[in-house]
């Protein structure tokens, strides 16, 4: 129960969501839960992470391989296929336990025979270089079907082509097709070696990859197909990698190489599982959301992140944002603290990049790029949109203006020192980054004399709607938040590194800004709540336009025109695309007193759109805090059903925004453990303020926190805790006030 995700009848508009809704994948690939029949107009994709080009034609995106899956059928010269054929039943299904996508379907041919296909597909768990699929034919009469079985060349890509063919191989028998590709740009080399395995009592002949079978109704037709994707990045010689691996996984055989995948991924699902008992839905779409960042993880690599629409596709350049940091990262410091730090390292690694990202504006210090790919580059151009009413390049500020998200990488560092306890990312880099991000907000700083504050002009906050503002409020508090960091961080590696820090300060010549820090900590000015409680986005945010949601969508001329940028209808008026004071709170909330935390709610609540999938899982989050459970639980379920119903913009003006939502699954996640299990760690420790929906009588999960593992089971009354790692005594936490101790005995406590 709630591990199955599960779509009956076909339905042809339906193809680009279930590309999605069904993807499978392991960090290293995602592959579109598209069918086999499909080609490149029904946006069938593998999609390599860390693989990037630019063909000069467009934006740099991720690489798309040839599908190995791809397979055409035909009776007495006719196709059979969903897209065609006479469908008598259909079946699509994600076995999110397993990892496993399913298709069963029968067709209806024109002589009324009936002819069934079901198909199994995973992405490796184990083998992240692996995609196997087994694929069954069978018929209630006797009847001659062709198959054509090969990988498609013909590829799905928003800018592509992105590859030459510079070496192929194919063998008879059992036909192998081998190739290795070289991309465009970096010439980076990735190898995929399929093998097509046949078991059947039938009569068929082989001619290359053409079957032409005899099916009878007492015996079915069993293709399976291993393909192997091996990366020159990753190893010496992919094409001959591919082929060993190929060879040695098709020796194993399916069900084996499908064990030792399941064994992972259980596993994983061991930690990571949240169970709710009352609320089947809630259940499934948790479950779902935190699958699909399963799928997305860089497991294998700090040499990336989590893209903002996951392995799903190209869409966004495959780049990673602030999301990550923000909105996914949580997650995995709680569950899988080595995951979350290949997140935090991928930042670590490119700070070069951010450096020359601020020189390239004038500034000091680091600048992290609002989206990046492996190169650590911002793959944001100036003219990032295109009017849809002229069909020009508009201008917008994401690249230039958003420079919250330095305070950004900075609080996903210290996120991470805080919740895992390991201080020592500070001597692998850690120190270097947060350095260099408070260098770059001191550079870009404005120090106003007549109020003796320091303020940061002309930025784009998270509300994306409202570009080139003075003092947004989430931009402000975090860049305190990160001044303030760097100064601990000061205090603590002069304590207890002293040696490393002075080389540190040398070698990024930081003698004179340590001052500046600490000076622009003290002295940055942060909004404060007005007499209602309220805290302004911007200097002047309150006297824009103040209108509804509604009357706001009753001006557009067209649907997907978008709402920022230079004359967009947001933008002279008080609508916000995305929470920004609310993130503001939910970040940081020990600076804000619940009265304030509901009077924000309260105000912004009205005025956001949510034209962004990052912000319905933030409002979520604070409503679970000011106990406005129906609220919490009403946002918390949009995040969560988001790729499951697909209730998402699909352009942004002309471009397609298509593919999975990982920031609002990994709010998802928080709403759920942070929100409704109140779970909380801060320089006090660990306590839990848990208020669970209506609707669930239990919920329970694992979570790791500086050196300790537990299992939580909450009911609407209770809480029981318990030590699942090593560690089994010193463990304190607050609940109701009072501080427990957690040694190898669980403890049961009323809330
Ligand atoms: O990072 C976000 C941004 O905040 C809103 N637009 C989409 C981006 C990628 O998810």
């Amino acid at each position: 129960m709630g591990w199955l995700v599960s779509e009956e009848n076909f339905d042809k508009s339906k193809i680009e969501l279930f590309g999605s809704k069904f993807c499978i994948g392991n960090g290293n690939f995602g592959y579109r839960g598209t069918l086999e029949e499909y080609g490149k107009e029904q946006l069938c994709a593998l999609t390599l992470s860390e693989i990037y080009d630019d063909n000069g034609c467009g934006w740099r995106e991720p690489v798309n391989m040839p599908n190995p899956f791809h397979i055409n059928l035909s009776v007495g010269g006719g196709n059979i296929s969903v897209l065609g054929s006479n469908v008598a039943k259909h079946e699509q299904s994600l076995d999110i336990k397993h990892g496993i996508h399913s298709r069963n379907t029968t067709f209806v041919t024109g002589s009324g025979s009936r002819v069934s296909v079901s198909s199994e597909r995973f992405a490796s768990m184990a083998a992240p270089e692996l995609i196997a699929e087994k694929y069954m034919l069978s018929a209630d009469s006797d009847i001659d079907i062709v198959m054509n079985a090969g990988p498609d060349m013909d590829v799905w890509d928003i800018n592509g082509p992105h590859f030459n063919v510079i070496r192929s191989e194919s063998s008879g028998g059992n036909t192998d097709n081998h190739f290795l590709i070289e991309t465009i740009e970096k010439k980076y080399q990735v190898s995929m070696c399929v093998s097509y395995l046949v078991q059947t009592g039938c009569d068929y002949k082989q001619d290359g990859n053409q079957y032409t079978i005899h099916l009878t109704k007492d015996d079915s037709f069993l293709l399976t197909t291993y393909a192997v994707i091996t990366k020159g990045i990753h190893c010496a010689d992919p094409f001959a990698e591919s082929r060993a691996k190929c060879e040695c996984f098709a020796g194993k055989g399916f069900d084996q190489v499908l064990k030792e995948h399941e064994a992972v991924i259980e596993k994983r699902w061991r930690s990571y599982d949240i169970e709710i008992e009352g609320d089947p839905y809630a259940q499934l779409a948790v479950r779902y959301s935190i699958y699909l960042l399963l799928i997305a993880a860089p497991f294998h690599t700090e040499g990336i992140a989590i893209p903002a629409r996951g392995l799903s596709g190209q869409v966004y350049k495959g780049a990673m944002f602030w999301d990550a940091e923000i909105y996914m990262l949580q997650m995995f410091l709680f569950e899988e603290p080595e995951i979350a730090k290949n997140l935090v390292m991928y930042r670590v690694k490119h700070l070069k990049e951010a450096l020359e990202k601020a020189a390239e504006f004038g500034y000091e210090g680091a600048f992290y790029p609002w989206e990046s790919q492996e190169t650590g580059k911002d793959g944001c151009t100036l003219y990032n949109l295109t009017d849809i009413f002229t069909g020009r390049k508009m201008r917008t500020y994401f690249r230039d203006k958003q420079i919250h998200i330095s305070p950004d990488v900075v609080f996903g560092l210290y996120k991470y020192m805080e919740i895992t306890g390991d201080y020592s990312i500070l001597l692998q880099g850690g120190t270097e980054v947060i350095l260099e991000c408070a260098r770059f907000l001191y550079s870009y700083s404005y120090f106003k004399k007549s109020r003796n504050r320091y303020e940061l002009l002309d930025v784009t906050g998270a509300d994306e709607y409202h570009e080139r503002v003075n003092n947004n409020a989430y931009t402000n508090y975090m860049a305190k938040m990160a001044l303030k960091c760097a100064v601990d961080t000061r205090a603590y590696m002069e304590k207890n590194h002293k040696a490393e820090w002075d080389s540190i300060v040398k070698k990024l010549k930081f003698e004179d800004d340590l001052a500046h820090i600490d000076e622009m900590h003290r002295l940055i000015y942060t909004p404060a709540p007005g007499k209602d409680g309220v805290i302004e986005q911007f200097d002047g945010y309150f006297k824009e336009e103040d209108l509804s949601v509604r009357e706001l969508y009753s001006r557009r001329i067209k649907e997907n025109e978008y709402l920022g940028s230079l004359c967009g209808l947001a933008v002279n008026t008080q609508i916000l695309k995305q929470a920004d004071v609310i993130l503001m709170m939910s970040l940081l909330p020990d600076q804000f007193t619940k009265e304030e935390k509901r009077a924000n709610w309260d105000y912004y609540e009205k005025r956001t759109e949510h034209g962004s999938s990052l912000s319905t899982c933030i409002y979520a989050l604070l409503a679970a805090e000011i106990d406005e459970k129906t609220y919490a639980y009403d946002y918390m379920m949009k995040a969560a059903t988001i790729d499951l119903v697909g209730n998402y913009k699909l352009y942004l003006g002309d471009l397609y925004i298509g593919g999975t939502h990982p920031a609002a699954n990994g709010g998802t996640w928080m709403v759920t453990v942070l929100g409704f299990g109140g779970l909380r760690v801060n320089a006090d420790g660990v306590s839990f303020v848990p208020d669970l929906p209506d609707s669930w009588n239990s919920m329970s999960y694992h979570f790791a926190c500086r050196g300790y593992e537990a299992d939580c089971k909450l009911t609407k009354t209770t809480m029981t805790l318990h030590l699942t790692g090593q560690k089994k005594s010193g463990f304190l936490f607050n609940i109701g006030g009072k501080t427990y101790e957690l040694t190898d005995d669980s403890i049961t406590v009323n809330y």
